[in-house]
Formats: C-alpha cells, sequence, structure tokens
C-alpha cells in the first residue's frame, strides 16, 4: 500500500486549524487504502521558542490524544513521537548536508518566523524543512497531508530526495506528493482574515482550540471579525471578504459540504444569524473529541504506552532505510 506521513508540532495545544487542514484527512486516509504513520514533532517544536519541558511534556501527551480523540486509531496507523525514533534525527543530518543554503533561505516559514531578526533565530528553525524531509523520507513515504501553508516545504523534500538520487546515482528516495484537499486547507484567525489561524498567536481569541469546552467555542465566534454585509449565495460573493469566507470555510470543513452547498443554505443570511449556526455545529463536532481528549489526558501512562509501541513499529521501517542510507554513502559499518 502506499505509506502516508504526516506531523504536527507540540508546540501548543491543537486549534481547529490543525484539525480541519491536517488531522481529518489523516483520519480519512488511515480508513483508505493506504499505511499510515502519524507523529508528533517534539524535535521541530523546539526550533522556535524556548518551551519549559513540562510544556513540552504536556503538549506532546495532549496532542497525542488529540490524534486518538479524532478518530487515529493505535491499531490502524502507526502513532509516534519523532525523538523516540532516533533515525529521523539521523538522515536529517544527511539531508542538511544535501540542502542548500539557498534553497532553506527561500522558505516563506523561515522568513515569516525567523522575521527581520534572523541573526538571533536558531539553526534548527533554519534546518527546520531538512528534519521535515527526514521524516518523511525515512519511510519512503509517497503522500503528505497537510493544509496549503505547507506545500513549500514539500517541494523542498521533493528537491532533497532528487539531489540525493542524482548525487549518489541511485532511485531510492520516492518523489512525495503533497495531499491539500477540502474546503478548509487553509483556516484564518478569527480576528484577522489575512493571518494564519496559529497555536502560537498570542491572542486566544484569534483561534479555536481543541480542548475549548461549548461556552467558549461561541463566544470566540460569536466575537470573530466580520463585515457587516449578509452572506452570499456563491462564492464568488465572497471574494474581497476574507473574514466571511474563513467563517464560510470553518462550516464547509465541519460539516463535510462544499462551500456552494453552504451556501446555497445560508446565504442572505446575517451573521447574527449564521454565527450561531455555525457555533452549533463546531460544538456539535468538538465537543466529543475534546471530551475523550480530556479523558486520555487522565491516563498519561496509556498515552507512553501507544507512543512506545508506535516507536517499536516504526523503528522497522526507519532502521533498514537509514542502514541503506549510510551503504549508498559510503558509510563504513
Ligand atoms: N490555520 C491552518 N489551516 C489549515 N491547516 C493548518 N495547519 C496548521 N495551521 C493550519 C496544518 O496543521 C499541520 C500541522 O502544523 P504544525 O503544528 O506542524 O505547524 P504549523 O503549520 O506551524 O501550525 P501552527 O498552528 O501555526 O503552529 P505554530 O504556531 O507553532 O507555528 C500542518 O499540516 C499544517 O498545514
Amino acid at each position: 500500500a502506499p505509506r502516508v506521513f504526516s506531523g504536527i508540532q507540540p508546540s501548543g495545544g491543537l486549534t481547529l486549524g490543525n484539525y480541519l487542514g491536517a488531522i481529518k484527512r489523516f483520519v480519512s486516509m488511515q480508513d483508505e487504502a493506504y499505511e499510515t504513520i502519524y507523529c508528533m514533532v517534539d524535535l521541530h517544536a523546539i526550533t522556535a521558542k524556548f518551551l519549559e519541558p513540562d510544556v513540552l511534556r504536556r503538549n506532546t501527551r495532549e496532542l497525542a490524544a488529540g490524534f486518538i480523540a479524532s478518530g487515529i486509531s493505535p491499531e490502524k496507523s502507526i502513532l509516534i513521537n519523532q525523538s523516540q525514533v532516533p533515525e529521523h534525527a539521523q538522515l536529517a543530518w544527511i539531508f542538511n548536508c544535501v540542502a542548500r543554503m539557498g534553497w532553506m533561505g527561500r522558505m516563506t516559514q523561515w522568513k515569516d518566523k525567523a522575521g527581520k531578526n534572523a541573526e538571533a533565530a536558531s539553526l534548527g528553525l533554519f534546518a527546520y524543512p531538512a528534519l521535515m524531509a527526514a521524516d518523511i523520507l525515512i519511510y519512503h513515504a509517497t503522500h503528505v497531508p497537510v493544509g496549503e501553508d505547507q506545500k513549500q516545504h514539500l517541494e523542498l523534500t521533493r528537491d532533497i530526495a532528487a539531489k540525493f538520487n542524482h548525487d549518489y546515482g541511485v532511485d531510492f528516495f520516492p518523489l512525495t506528493e503533497p495531499v491539500i484537499e477540502g474546503a478548509a486547507t487553509r483556516v484564518m484567525s478569527l480576528r484577522d482574515g489575512s493571518k494564519k489561524m496559529s497555536k502560537s498567536d498570542p491572542s486566544d481569541a484569534s483561534r479555536i482550540n481543541m480542548t475549548d469546552d461549548a461556552d467558549a467555542i461561541a463566544k470566540k465566534i460569536r466575537k470573530a471579525k466580520t463585515d457587516p454585509d449578509a452572506l452570499p449565495s456563491d462564492p464568488e460573493g465572497l471574494k474581497d471578504r476574507p473574514e466571511a469566507r474563513n467563517l464560510v470555510n470553518i462550516y464547509a470543513g465541519l460539516s463535510e459540504q462544499t462551500v456552494a452547498e453552504v451556501l446555497s443554505e445560508v446565504g442572505g443570511q446575517q451573521f447574527g444569524t449564521f454565527k450561531p449556526r455555525l457555533a452549533d455545529l463546531a460544538v456539535a463536532k468538538l465537543a466529543p473529541i475534546s471530551s475523550e481528549m480530556a479523558r486520555l489526558m487522565g491516563e498519561p501512562d496509556e498515552i507512553d504506552r501507544i507512543l512506545a509501541r508506535g516507536a517499536e513499529q516504526a523503528r522497522e521501517i526507519t532502521a533498514p532505510i537509514l542502514k541503506k542510507t549510510y551503504d549508498i554513502i559510503g558509510m563504513v559499518g
């Protein structure tokens, strides 16, 4: 079966953006004809800002709970924490020597996150996409479900695979395909329709956290920024209305409809009518996930057992691929 790999950083709590842009697709691919590997990328989570050790531990377990509560089954998928499978970091070193400084410097995520003060950014933040390429290619994964924002990193993954294959005259690493599908591949901040909804945004009102209760969800949606007009009856009418488009996209993602289908139902409504409707839908879809997350968070040993077993299963795949990579390069051992 074609192999799927994807990951999420335990850099904060899970957001609705992660859920609609990534996890929902992870779950559906698990139930299709794929072998699926899903990862908490804790090595990536320390590239941006310092995280207290207890915070990283809690975030990692919360993320695992979020994966499982959203429907990822440890029986059907391999669920791992990145640092527990050392071949990810080992292959990343090799890729640090394949990727070019110029390629990395062109990454928009690097430019956004390092900002004007690149001198103060960590070397790990710069090398982030090489580690991501290693995450994927250490499994020879061919399909990677991600949100729109990760497209450029996946192109870089292909460039790294192609250069490695070319330099060593082999056909070893596959060229990976991004899987970017659905109405909500880019969920925007509730406070600013031009910014991505992000777990590290300083404003909690900008995002819906997967652990928010019904009241918090309803309140954030009620307060979400909008414009004064009624909703249009076709998608064209959402052009130049980023906040309105975002709320409709979220509705479509949660209800598994197209934007056109949603607008055929709600076109003409004012936000005073549409927002409560969206809040009800969000609560109905997210409340069961957040209560299951809370239950799992009460059983950290159970989570750790699942991750330890996942790491064992993963290493059956990664150890031989790393060994073969070292052989190709000419490392003695
Ligand atoms: N707003 C979003 N809309 C759609 N998809 C999203 N993803 C993240 N935000 C959105 C998708 O979630 C997956 C995991 O992302 P990540 O946590 O590894 O990194 P990120 O994209 O940097 O996420 P955040 O929330 O913005 O984290 P911070 O604030 O720590 O950087 C990816 O598939 C991503 O596309």
